[in-house]
């Protein structure tokens, strides 16, 4: 009989061939006539749509899984796990050009150390990736400026240059630490970014203003910080955002070559060579010259950063030593003996005294001249 076999477990097309076939010799007896007939047209008509369907169907199932945490607040009492504050988070397609093993994006410069942290340089990473990722974490950055004395006149085209280029589609918090709150103009900032000006006093030498942003930056990662992002990224503020810097530059801890650098020999390097100070290094080590104006990592990492380097620098002090190049020497030191886990070329921090090299396909984050002696004038105090 045609119903029974039409139940069996033949592929869909052999068993709607055979099915004709039956019909056609018409020699079942228990088969209805045209009633019957009918309904064996219907189910093998089905039978065939459900099979091309399935054969030529041009996208085939997607399987969307999720990672299921619980959502809850930033919590730092101590009975809480952290492994409890991720949120929710679908994993979706990701459509992007495959990885090449023999091509890399970049042949022109050197794009991981021999401790194998990468050094990021415009084209060697896709953004829309990171991006993703780092929505995922829900990460929160916090970017430290120091304003203080004359160099509040920075700030407006710091943060005006920033909302446009850093962190874009990110929450920031801007840290300004200055000694003239009142010269800090107010910014609308959009939802998720958000301005903290922290006043702190001031330092009568510059360089003294320079060195003391390790311990303030410390002491504010140890009382605030942590309850509050992420990773801190901790820069000049006599500059200017001039292109996109995004998640790309995050890691543990980071720091950036010095443009005036890059392509030096260790004896060149402006490190601290008076066996005296703390920031001491020998001609015969020292990886890159890394500029004091850039660099950052996680809360913890920086609080760790930013402790040694103040404790080094009350020592040179006790031993009424300076360091040549200030808190720029003492970071360089750490950064020797604490590689960085992630290295920013100088399309991060440039200077256009430099000219523009044909290697830099990017200025990022450019110097804005000035008048050293004008700005660092005692008359300022
Ligand atoms: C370099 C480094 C700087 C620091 C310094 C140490 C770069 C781009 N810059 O900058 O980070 O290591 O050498 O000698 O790598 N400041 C004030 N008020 C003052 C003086 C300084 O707010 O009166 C702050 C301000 O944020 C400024 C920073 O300290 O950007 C560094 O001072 P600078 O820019 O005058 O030092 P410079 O250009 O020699």
């Amino acid at each position: 009989m045609l119903l029974n076999k039409c139940s069996s477990t033949r592929e869909p097309m052999e068993t709607s061939a055979w099915v004709l076939t039956s019909l056609d010799s018409r020699t079942d007896k228990n088969c209805n006539g045209k009633k019957c007939l009918l309904s064996m047209l219907f189910i093998n008509a089905v039978f065939i749509i459900v099979f091309f369907w399935y054969e030529n169907k041009p996208i085939r199932w997607h399987y969307e899984s999720r990672l299921r945490c619980r959502q809850e607040p930033r919590n730092t009492t101590e009975d809480i796990s952290p492994l409890n504050l991720s949120t929710e988070v679908a994993i979706g397609r990701m459509l992007y050009d495959k990885p090449q093993i023999f091509k890399p994006p970049r042949s022109d410069v050197l794009m991981v150390t021999p401790w194998l942290a990468p050094i990021i340089w415009n084209g060697s990473y896709n953004i829309d990736i990171l991006n993703a990722q780092f929505h995922q974490r829900n990460v929160r950055v916090g970017i430290t400026v120091f304003a203080m004395k004359k160099y509040t006149v920075f700030i407006k085209t710091f943060i005006e240059t920033a909302e446009q280029f850093f962190m874009v589609g990110h929450k920031v918090n801007y840290y300004v630490f200055t000694d003239r709150a009142d010269d800090i103009s107010n910014f609308t900032l959009p939802e998720g970014r958000q301005l903290v000006i922290l006043e702190v006093p001031s330092y009568k030498q510059w360089q003294e203003v320079s060195m003391r942003r390790m311990e303030m930056i410390r002491d504010k990662a140890n009382q605030r910080f942590y309850k509050e992002v992420d990773y801190l990224v901790c820069v000049d503020v006599d500059m200017r955002f001039s292109d996109f810097v995004g998640v790309e530059i995050l890691s543990d801890v980071f720091g950036t070559i010095h443009p005036g650098f890059y392509n030096a020999q260790r004896g060149s390097f402006t490190y601290e060579r008076r066996q005296k100070s703390t920031a001491y290094i020998p001609t015969d080590e020292g990886d890159f010259y890394y500029a004091g104006g850039y660099f950052g990592g996680t809360v913890e990492e920086v609080y760790k950063l930013t402790n040694f380097c103040h404790k080094a620098i009350m020592t040179d002090k006790h031993n009424s030593i300076e360091a040549i190049w200030h808190d720029e020497s003492h970071l360089n030191k750490y950064f020797l003996y604490h590689k960085p886990t992630r290295i920013l070329s100088p399309e991060y921090l440039w200077d256009n005294n430099f000219g523009v090299p044909q290697f830099l396909k990017r200025r990022r984050f450019v110097a804005v001249p000035k008048n050293h002696n004008e700005i660092r004038n005692k008359r300022a105090l």
